[in-house]
């Protein structure tokens, strides 16, 4: 049998979490379950399919992967095929990683590599990931955090409430522009680049960003609100910094990147040359791997890989409450990632995605008023258009601060009312 020697198994031995990366993995199989927990730690550490007469016991004692725990979940039977299914637990020792192991890469080809293509499995999903504090202190973590863009917004405790300029791509730099004007007067604190714009004939970045950054600034001299907009670099990682950087200089108050078609080290390059505004991340492209429950990714891997980065707002889902796919619990676990203690500032949850004023009290019911909530259909589709759309977001958001129902409010809230109208109300778990 291919990896057959089962060296890697040290079931119910404790390692010293400090000198490993300790990840838990979901499995199916039709082998037994130690042989496809010991070929993932082969794989994916100093063994192959069979044994290389070079691979010394040092070497081995020095850097092979151990399973430490199997967890049987019984069986399934898929086309006819009876599976074995489980959750193990592979530690991988710190000196597989980079001497500086300050980046994701070769992290990512240590814990989600080969062992995605291994015979022996028939689906896995790589469920978490901990790191010691030796590994997390080599990350920039978030400059800003949730309270950095709160005191950007001088918001100190109500959710932040955006939107994505819609349509995606299609305006000019002086549309989008007075889109986001709209939305600032509107209440809005947070407008967006949606994923795939970035520097388009149409909506040339350097044309996008002095029009913009007027818009809010045209908006701060009216009512003294405070909007930021996040700009979308997502481009060749070589040119990103510098694009930022002339962003910024020319007014940018937020630059926004698409981490996992970027790349990590995009984020982290981002993070690292200190541009002065926080970091918006969007998650496009994480449904090609964290959508199936068997196999894949699970999203709370994304959001600490991307808080280790540096984003300071980052998509999670809307825990069953918008339009995309998404698990609730899955959902809440990472925004949870992104709160917990590991010595790094927290990072905003953004929850997005078939939003609109009548979702929001079920939203806050569920994430709590560190969140911010982006509606693009939500704001461009109501019946008085982006800035009616954006006075019923802020209102919605306003109505649930103050705990008042969204139908109450609504009585002498017009625009809420007619969102409400349109598009329906669905009342906060907590709603009596
Ligand atoms: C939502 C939108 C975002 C999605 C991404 O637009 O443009 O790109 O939220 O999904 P709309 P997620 O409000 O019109 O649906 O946030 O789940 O990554």
């Amino acid at each position: 049998m291919r990896y057959g020697d089962l060296k890697y198994l040290s079931l119910g031995e404790e390692l010293d979490k400090n000198q490993y990366v300790t990840c838990q993995y979901y499995l199916e199989t039709d082998l037994p379950i130690v042989n496809a927990a010991n070929a993932i730690a082969a794989e994916q550490s100093t063994g192959t399919w069979t044994k290389a007469s070079t691979l010394s016991d040092d070497i081995f004692e020095r850097l092979a992967a151990r399973v430490t725990e199997i967890e049987d979940l019984g069986k399934k039977t898929v086309d006819g095929q009876i599976l074995n299914v489980a959750r193990t637990t592979v530690n991988y020792p710190l000196e597989e990683f980079s001497i500086e192991v300050g980046h994701i890469p070769q992290i990512l080809s240590v814990i989600a590599g080969n062992l995605y293509g291994l015979l022996e499995l028939k689906n896995v999903r790589l469920l978490s990931c901990l790191f010691p504090d030796s590994v997390i202190r080599k990350f920039p973590g978030p400059n800003f955090g949730i309270n950095g863009l709160r005191k950007v917004l001088d918001r100190p405790d109500r959710p932040l409430v955006g939107t994505i300029v819609k349509p995606k791509i299609g305006l000019d730099p002086k549309q989008t522009a007075e889109y986001v004007y709209k939305c600032g007067i509107g209440g809005l604190t947070n407008s967006k680049d949606d994923e795939t714009l970035v520097d388009q004939s149409f909506n040339r970045i350097d044309d996008r960003v002095p029009a913009i950054a007027d818009a809010i600034d045209r908006v701060r001299d009216e009512t003294g609100h405070r909007i930021v907009h996040a700009l979308n670099v997502s481009t060749y990682v070589k040119d990103i910094v510098e694009i930022a950087e002339r962003a910024v200089e020319n007014g940018a108050s937020q630059i926004m990147v698409d981490v996992l078609t970027s790349g990590y080290s995009a984020l982290q390059m981002l993070a690292e040359a200190d541009l002065g505004v926080p970091l918006h991340v969007h998650r496009t492209f994480h449904g090609a791997f964290t959508r199936s429950p068997y196999h894949g990714m699970a999203m709370e891997v994304v959001s600490l890989l991307s808080r280790l980065s540096g984003g300071d707002g980052l998509h999670i889902g809307t825990f069953g409450v918008g339009k995309m796919h998404g698990d609730p619990e899955e959902d809440m676990a990472s925004r949870n990632i992104l709160f917990n203690d590991i010595g790094l500032k927290t990072v905003m949850p953004v929850c997005s995605g078939g939003m609109h004023p009548g979702l929001v009290e079920k939203l806050v019911s569920i994430s709590g008023m560190d969140v911010q909530i982006q509606a693009g259909g939500g704001v461009a589709g109501h019946p008085d258009g982006v800035l009616g759309g954006a006075r019923a977001m802020s209102q919605a958001v306003d109505a649930v601060y103050k705990g008042i129902y969204l139908d109450s409010y609504a009585e002498d809230h017009i625009e809420l009312k007619k969102a409400l109208d349109k598009w329906g109300y669905v009342p906060g778990s907590d709603h009596v």
